[in-house]
């Protein structure tokens, strides 16, 4: 994990930082991790080529102008690192992602606790270029790299009454500042119904623009749900749980009439207090139609054949 992070993922620290004095105390800092990089991840590193991760193209990608580098890597939303959309990049370095470890744990027969490199190891990785578009109402492209969550689900060995699958991000209210406010319950936490949670659309994405995940997007490990608002796709898990009640979620408990469990990209529901009809894909001028579920019905839809999504929201 050592090269990680270019130096155009943080630039909000190398303005503040004279350049020279930046990059020497971010190698100081890393220097540690020097010798440690090739023990710590050896699965992601023998991945690599150059800086890059290795990766093959996935199914599902859209074919639409990626959104820059830039504004993926600038533009975010990660209240552990801040409410402003700056934040996470400004206080990318606060995030601390060495060590890390995923549980998996719940209705299963198989759980198990898993350094980031084992827990990585068995997956090969895909490029999926995904819409992202936010409650708010802005939209992204962005190039994932990641592989498919049902591979891990179908690892752990879920139970017959497994229906659910829940997710926590990092606790660390020390190094990150959002925690030190209830502006959320902390740790964030997520909720997929199993069916969704297996399907081949839903990643664990463990890179970007074929490098390995910014802090600020959510290093080093978090969900991609396209046909989700952008919430449901939490980022720096640390447990996966299977679950035989729903989940609460972050969102849901903080503004139950705002943010149901659900939360599928849906124009016909308005959020109380603005429109789902339609968004602005960052760096376009003119708002596009939302579409249902993001564009992505033709894959998704049945999954909620009989469902009433104006209750279900
Ligand atoms: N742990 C955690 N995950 C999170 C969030 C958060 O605040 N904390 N914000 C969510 C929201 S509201 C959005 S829109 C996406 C943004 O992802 P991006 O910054 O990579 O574009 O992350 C989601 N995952
Ligand atoms: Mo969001």
């Amino acid at each position: 994990m050592l090269i990680r992070r270019h130096v155009r993922s943080e630039p909000r620290a190398s303005e503040i930082t004279p350049r020279e004095v930046y990059l020497a105390r971010r190698d100081f800092m890393r220097g540690g991790l020097a010798l440690g990089a090739g023990l710590l991840l050896p699965g992601l590193v023998q991945a690599r080529s150059g800086n890059g991760l290795n990766f093959s193209p996935g199914p599902f990608s859209t074919d639409e102008p990626k959104t820059p580098w830039e504004d993926v890597t600038t533009y975010n939303n990660f209240y552990e690192l801040g409410t402003g959309k700056s934040d996470p990049s400004r206080n990318a370095d606060m995030l601390r992602t060495e060590p890390w470890s995923v549980v998996v744990d719940g209705a299963c027969a198989n759980p198990g606790r898993y350094a980031l490199e084992d827990f990585l190891k068995p997956h090969s990785l895909e490029e999926r270029i995904y819409r992202l578009r936010c409650v708010e109402g802005w939209s992204m492209v962005i190039p994932w790299v990641g592989f498919e969550l049902n591979q891990v689900l179908k690892h752990a060995e879920p139970t017959g009454s497994a229906r659910y699958v829940a997710f926590e991000t990092i606790l660390d209210p020390e190094n990150l500042p959002g925690q030190r406010r209830p502006v959320l319950q902390w740790p964030y936490t997520e909720g997929l119904r199993l069916d969704e949670a297996m399907h081949p659309l839903t990643i664990l994405a463990v890179g970007l623009y074929g490098e390995e995940l910014p802090n600020q997007n959510g290093a080093p490990l978090r969900l991609v749900v396209p046909w989700k608002y952008g919430f449901k796709s939490i980022k720096s898990i640390v447990r996966i749980t299977l679950a035989e009640e729903e989940p609460p979620t972050a969102w849901n408990q903080s503004q139950p009439n705002e943010y149901g469990f659900y939360s599928n990209v849906n124009p016909d529901v308005a959020h109380p207090r603005w429109s789902q009809r339609t968004e602005r894909r960052i760096g376009e001028f003119r708002r596009r139609r939302t579409e249902m579920f993001n564009g992505y019905g033709d894959e998704v839809a049945d999954l909620y054949a009989g469902m009433d999504l104006k209750k279900h929201f």
